[in-house]
């Protein structure tokens, strides 16, 4: 093993992927995904890969695909060329003191530092944080065709391959009314075993959601994703507070000052953790930390990431304790063709860990080539 191996080149390349069908969120419907794949490679010879996504252009996250390309480019890049490829703590702090914000890109450069580190030493990215406690991970699915009836019939189908027996609807782009009946129509369609959340994305003011959630939870809704606008920590903690139907954070929580403030006012009872939120897997163990501490659940949330991103998220995910949500890492699933050779596993309602040293997976360099925008 060379000693002191040092970064040879940082490339980053955007690649869009078509979905399956329209995926229809309160800001945006996506046709297609849009990833920056990052690529390290070091004079040891080890390719370390990563993944910077974000969702519907710039209408979800402060970020987009051209922003992280640049950022990459002209600022991370000339940071890392030269430097010793073992110690990711220095790596990632250089980058921090030197590059503000911009967590979506530096969750992708620190994602593709551990996929090396790990083959280098012959580990899993999990066994880089101390080991997965579970490799087998809860995951739902996302009905966001725009209709309920082919929501339904989607779901339906789901449940009957036993890929999966938990929805979450996106719902907060029509009249609160129409959203609720959309709803409620799904979940008595599913019956009682299926549990159904909602995301609103933030799109209803306090005083609307503390009317809806109300029939929303009379009908058993199990979950409500950020109802309220971000910002309005308080009144995630109202709600929190007022309804017995548990408040997820989302978008509130991103990063760990977040997290802090969120945590001591018991602003959700269950948070959405999302590497590309964070800026990373070590930020994202920070948060469940601090969640654990003060009793409030984790849910393994996801930037509609390809299989680089949702495999290492799985991985930190994987060594959480308070997991009590389960995941929704089905990103892959929603488009239409991969640029790795062994994709992940998704059976019985759960996602396989991929084995092997790094994240477990393999890239194929001519489909990344062939969807890269030329
Ligand atoms: C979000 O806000 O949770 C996660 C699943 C999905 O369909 O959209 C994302 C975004
Ligand atoms: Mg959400």
């Amino acid at each position: 093993m060379e000693k002191n191996p040092a970064i040879l080149s940082v490339e980053a390349s955007i690649i869009d992927l078509p979905t399956i069908r329209p995926h229809k969120l309160s800001m945006a419907t996506m046709m297609k995904q849009t990833m920056v794949i990052i690529k390290i490679t070091s004079t040891d010879g080890i390719i370390g890969w990563g993944e910077s996504t974000t969702i519907g252009g710039m209408t979800y996250g402060p970020e987009s695909p051209e922003s992280m390309k640049l950022t990459v480019d002209q600022y991370i890049s000339p940071l890392l060329i030269g430097k010793d490829a073992t110690n990711i703590n220095v790596l990632m702090h250089e980058i921090n003191r030197n590059v503000k914000g911009n967590t979506f890109t530096k969750a992708g450069i620190e994602t593709a530092l551990l996929d090396s580190q790990g083959k280098r030493l012959g580990v899993s990215v999990a066994e880089l944080f101390g080991g997965s406690i579970n490799s087998k991970l809860p995951v739902l699915w996302t009905l966001a065709s725009g209709n309920t009836e082919k929501d339904i019939e989607e779901a339906k189908h789901l449940i009957k391959i036993n890929r999966h027996d938990t929805f979450k609807l996106k719902i907060g782009s029509n009249e609160p009314k129409k959203d609720v009946v959309h709803v409620v129509a799904i979940k008595k369609a599913l019956g009682e075993n299926i549990r159904i959340t909602v995301d609103i994305n933030q799109a209803w003011n306090e005083y609307t959601a503390k009317i809806w959630i109300k029939v929303l939870q009379d009908n058993g809704i199990d979950l409500i994703e950020q109802p309220i606008i971000k910002t309005n920590f308080d009144g995630l903690a109202r709600l929190t507070e007022y309804f017995h139907v548990p408040i997820m954070a989302d978008e509130a929580v991103a990063t760990t000052e977040d997290a802090m403030k969120l945590c001591k006012i018991r602003g959700g009872s269950v948070f959405a953790i999302k590497i590309m939120k964070t800026g990373g897997l070590y930020n994202a163990a920070k948060i469940a930390g601090m969640a654990e501490a003060s009793d409030i659940g984790l849910y393994g949330g996801t930037m509609l990431e390809g299989t680089i991103g949702s495999v290492a998220s799985a991985h930190i995910f994987s060594t959480f304790t308070n997991l009590s949500w389960g995941t929704e890492l089905f990103g892959p699933m929603l488009l239409t063709d991969d640029i790795v050779t062994n994709p992940m596993v998704f059976k019985d309602c759960k996602l396989e860990l991929p084995k092997g040293p790094g994240l477990g997976i393999e890239v194929d360099e001519d489909k990344l080539n062939h969807y890269k925008r030329k």
